[in-house]
């Protein structure tokens, strides 16, 4: 079996040697940016100080409608603390979605098999509202793969059994099965969900998830999502293969191929079509901008139009503007734009980004027609790119929080990201993985993390990569550091589940445990659900022990997760809502299939195939 844990002692022998024994190219990824541009701090800096025009009023009861966004009803507003309360509707808001094998061909390069929700590339846009309980039944309609769902940043407080992590959560779903996933939004705004059994999502399992609620800026007219993610002729397990070959050679992933706007764009031969989005001048448009990459970083903008940030992934900010928003994988950024400029077409732009390591043969456009404008392309030109790999630095959450700095250095835990080698049993073999603290994760798909709660067993397997907090309610604090001397400094977007994470800060080098932790910011620091690790640095993040479960932490990035660039935490275990019947019956018809499934698992379950 891959992903087998060898001897410590080899291990401990390999730590200080793999700068060594790892091959690895370092021209080759250097041709896909310069890396060391991203070697700059990246802490935020801004004080939080109440503004005076702000229209926050705590817990007003007041009406959400154009000019007053920040109201949402009932008493709720975007000043309540998402933390401690929410509204709760009382409604269902129910969707059916079946994952299928079928084709697509978003930029008329061709059709190319492509796994499906519901037929749609990207799937169909679920919309609840702040409060709503979402009932979603999935069904495995593919052939030849189990299956799982993800809802992205949602807190799933006390339903740590719908999270959708096969090998965690649950066991995944056998192919005609179906699962209800059940639970509430207690957050709102803008998210997405996809597949989280191997490297689905890559071929097409994905759609944006809406959580409607109030905003921190006023704006007419919602546009809705608008899902970005770099695209592949070659479908995900074939590239998957490729990654992990050029992984053992020290080579970066293939590069891709297109990036995809909103289902469509036309590509580098020029087929396809670009996707229109319609304003009428004088307006102001929220836009939802959702990353769903598999491995490309993206900067987006709109020609003319500087966007008026007002949220980081679920989380309402300060407004802010910007020409240019990055969008690391996984993150998302709600923006408005005034349209107050000559009624024309303008390009929506989404480019590559160099210095996150990320390449692409082609990059996306749109267009974004004013009523009355030409019906021809737009020849607006592009305000100034900015440079580097740095999460956006002006992220000042709406509801501020403090950050206890008291129990930091009792409780702070570092975790070592790097290449490690590891052996593969059925051959013998030593490959090359992604490993946090020297083991890449492997899940057990047979047997999920919370079964073993559920049997009381604590005997989890090392390549669990499981974390167990003694304690509850309290403050976890985590350095995520690139090992000093690594091989492949290159930047990984950091996503935890069941949890917003604030975002001490960042940095290049190693993270100085004697004067660093002084200059984190604990004042209403940023806070999201993924952020981004700089190349050959360092990451300090906390979150509050809050949520019984079995938690991932992951880099987002599908071939690297898939090679093992995983944690889980296990949290407040007697209090876990353990699973019920109907999960159990998940477990049974995945066990029956999973004995003569026709295939065998070759990576760590979550994202992607190895072969
Ligand atoms: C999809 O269909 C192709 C062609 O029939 C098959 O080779 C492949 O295994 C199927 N994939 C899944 C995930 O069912
Ligand atoms: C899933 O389906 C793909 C083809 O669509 C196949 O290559 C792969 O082996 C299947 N199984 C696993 C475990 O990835
Ligand atoms: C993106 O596509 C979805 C689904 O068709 C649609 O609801 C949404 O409005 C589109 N976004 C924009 C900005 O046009
Ligand atoms: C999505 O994230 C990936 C990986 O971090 C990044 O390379 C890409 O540029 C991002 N895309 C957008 C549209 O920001
Ligand atoms: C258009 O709106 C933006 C954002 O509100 C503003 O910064 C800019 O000054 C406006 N331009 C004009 C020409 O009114
Ligand atoms: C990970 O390894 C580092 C360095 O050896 C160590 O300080 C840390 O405690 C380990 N973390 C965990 C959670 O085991
Ligand atoms: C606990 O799990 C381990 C690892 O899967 C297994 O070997 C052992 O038999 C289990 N113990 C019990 C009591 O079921
Ligand atoms: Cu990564």
């Amino acid at each position: 079996m891959y992903f087998q844990q060898i001897a410590s002692t080899w291990l401990l022998a390999f730590a200080s040697s793999s700068a060594e024994t790892i091959p690895w190219d370092h021209t080759a990824w250097g041709e896909r940016g310069p890396v060391s541009q991203t070697l700059q701090a990246r802490q935020a800096t801004i004080i939080v100080s109440p503004s005076s025009t702000s229209t926050r009023v705590p817990d007003s009861a007041c009406t959400n409608g154009p000019l007053t966004r920040s109201c949402w009803s009932n008493g709720y507003n975007v000043a309540t603390d998402f933390d401690n309360k929410w509204p709760t509707t009382g409604r269902t808001v129910s969707y059916s979605l079946e994952i299928t094998n079928g084709t697509c061909n978003p930029d008329g390069h061709g059709e190319r098999v492509c796994l499906l929700f519901n037929n749609q590339f990207p799937g169909p846009v679920i919309t609840a509202n702040w409060g709503d309980r979402l009932s979603i039944t999935v069904k495995n309609s593919m052939q030849a793969n189990g299956t799982g769902v993800h809802w992205h940043g949602i807190r799933q407080l006390n339903t740590v059994t719908e999270d959708g992590v096969g090998g965690i959560t649950e066991c995944p779903l056998a192919p005609g099965d179906t699962k209800t996933y059940n639970f509430q939004a207690s957050q709102f705004g803008t998210t997405w969900y996809h597949s989280h059994w191997s490297s689905q999502y890559g071929d097409g399992a994905f759609g944006a998830l809406v959580i409607n609620g109030p905003a921190s800026a006023n704006y007419d007219f919602d546009l809705g999502p608008y899902v970005l993610n770099d695209f592949y002729y070659p479908t995900a397990f074939q590239l998957g293969a490729i990654a992990h070959q050029n992984l053992q050679s020290g080579r970066p992933p293939p590069p891709a191929d297109n990036i995809i706007i909103n289902g469509t764009n036309k590509n580098a031969a020029g087929g396809g079509a670009y996707g229109r989005v319609k304003l009428q001048k004088g307006k102001k448009y929220r836009l939802r901008l959702i990353n769903a990459s598999t491995d490309n970083s993206i900067r987006v903008s709109l020609d003319n139009h500087p966007f008026n940030v007002i949220s980081s992934d679920l989380i309402p900010i300060k407004p802010y503007v910007m020409n240019w928003v990055l969008l690391v994988v996984g993150q998302r950024y709600d923006v408005i734009i005034t349209a107050n400029q000559t009624a024309d077409n303008y390009w929506f732009r989404a480019e590559v980004v160099n210095a996150c390591a990320s390449a692409n043969n082609f990059y996306g456009r749109s267009t974004f027609r004013y009523e009355g404008a030409s019906n021809s392309d737009p020849t607006t030109s592009a305000a100034t790119t900015p440079v580097g790999c740095a999460d956006e630095s002006r992220l000042v959450p709406w509801v501020p929080n403090q950050v206890s700095s008291e129990q930091f250095l009792q409780q702070v835990g570092n975790l070592q990201v790097n290449l490690a080698r590891e052996q593969v049993t059925t051959n013998g073999q030593n490959i090359v993985v992604w490993a946090v603290n020297l083991t890449a994760i492997n899940v057990d798909w047979d047997m999920p993390t919370l079964e073993y709660i559920k049997q009381g067993n604590t005997s989890y397997p090392r390549t669990f990569n499981l974390i167990e907090f003694p304690v509850e309610n309290t403050w976890s604090y985590w350095i995520i550091q690139e090992t000093p001397g690594t091989p492949v400094p290159i930047p990984h977007p950091i996503h935890l589940h069941g949890h917003d994470f604030y975002v001490l800060g960042a940095g290049t080098g190693i993270f100085d445990i004697n004067n660093t932790p002084s200059t984190l910011k604990y004042n209403n620091p940023p806070r999201r659900d993924t952020a981004m690790l700089p190349g050959g640095g360092w990451l300090a993040i906390a979150f509050p022990m809050d949520n019984p479960g079995a938690w991932l932490m992951h880099c987002h990035i599908a071939w690297h997760v898939a090679e093992g660039l995983a944690v889980q935490f296990l949290e407040s275990k007697s209090r876990i809502k353990l699973p019920d019947a109907a999960w159990e019956q998940t477990c049974s018809k995945w066990n029956i299939y999973a004995k003569n499934p026709g295939w065998s698992k070759s990576d760590s379950g979550l994202k992607l195939v190895r072969d």
